[in-house]
């Protein structure tokens, strides 16, 4: 008799509190249902008259979810509303999909395509001058044995002077994938105690040539070596050490020659032993008469 009175008692409680005109037939609005939003809502009736359960759209939304005019979004990630309701990303360039991701909108390039530097993408080409993503290097040529090869953009880390890799330089942009060891310094940088990685630049033209090293976040010194009529490595030409970590660093010689030979050394500015490897790109631009 107790329970019986005790159960009745809840109903009535519960009633009081629900606006019985938006429930539908079949919903008895006492119980919440599986899926829904809680407590048993009250202003939008469930459709059909057994309910299935279905989410009401509303306030209630999920983890991480924005109501956008009704529809719960992901701001983070909906391109229709990126970053804040109806914010909807533009149009992508050709060959490209739209994305927005942390909230900011961008594009993908579709396969077989990748960014060309000016904002769309290009046919990913080996030989094109474009460092792709899938390429070791690209020095903006179609020839083999030149230390990048045309048609895998592979380096091809043939010895040159002083048992460095060679790199042809000629009046283009090249680039070109490196990596220094996390063991055995030779101690040739001109500043800083860690450890690197040499190249031998053959140049094939005659002008100016700018040599950048991009590093992956270690701090990066330059140090290139004119290898020219004497022994190697040769005499220090020039240092660059301007920036701290994953700054680039960038020299230009003056009025070189074909025919001559420099050694480029890259390294780190401090001990990167306990850190592994460390990537960096090369870019070296030949230009002038
Ligand atoms: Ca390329
Ligand atoms: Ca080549
Ligand atoms: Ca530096």
């Amino acid at each position: 008799m107790f329970r019986l009175a005790l159960v009745s008692f809840a109903l009535t409680a519960v009633a009081c509190s629900v606006d019985q005109s938006a429930i539908v037939p079949g919903d008895t609005g006492v119980v919440v249902d599986s899926g829904e939003d809680e407590p048993e809502d009250t202003s939008t009736p469930d459709s059909g008259s057994g309910d299935t359960g279905t989410i009401d759209s509303g306030p209630g939304c999920g983890p991480g979810e924005t109501s956008c005019d009704g529809t719960c979004v992901d701001l983070r990630t909906n391109i229709s509303h990126c970053g804040s309701c109806n914010n909807a990303c533009d149009a992508p360039p050709a060959d490209a999909t739209s994305t927005c991701s942390a909230r900011r909108c961008g594009f993908i390039c579709d396969d077989g395509f990748a960014p060309d530097g000016s904002g769309g993408c290009a046919v990913n080409v080996c030989g094109d001058g474009y460092l792709d993503a899938s390429e070791a290097c690209d020095d903006s040529n179609m020839q083999n044995g030149d230390g990048c090869s045309w048609d895998a953009c592979a380096l091809e880390g043939t010895p040159g002077l002083c048992g460095a890799p060679q790199l042809t330089v000629n009046r283009a942009v090249q680039s070109y994938r490196g990596q220094i060891a996390a063991t055995d310094p030779s101690g040739m940088a001109c500043e800083g105690s860690g450890q690197e990685t040499s190249f031998m630049l053959a140049v094939n033209f005659v002008g100016n040539l700018t040599i950048a090293v991009r590093p992956a976040g270690f701090d990066a010194v330059l140090t290139v070596y004119d290898t020219n009529s004497v022994p190697c490595p040769g005499t220090p030409k020039s240092c660059g050490n301007d920036g701290g970590e994953g700054a680039t660093e960038e020299r230009t010689l003056s009025g070189v020659t074909t025919g001559e030979h420099y050694l480029l050394v890259v390294s780190s500015a401090n001990d990167l032993g306990a850190m592994g490897p460390s990537d960096f790109v090369i870019e070296l631009s030949g230009f002038g008469s």
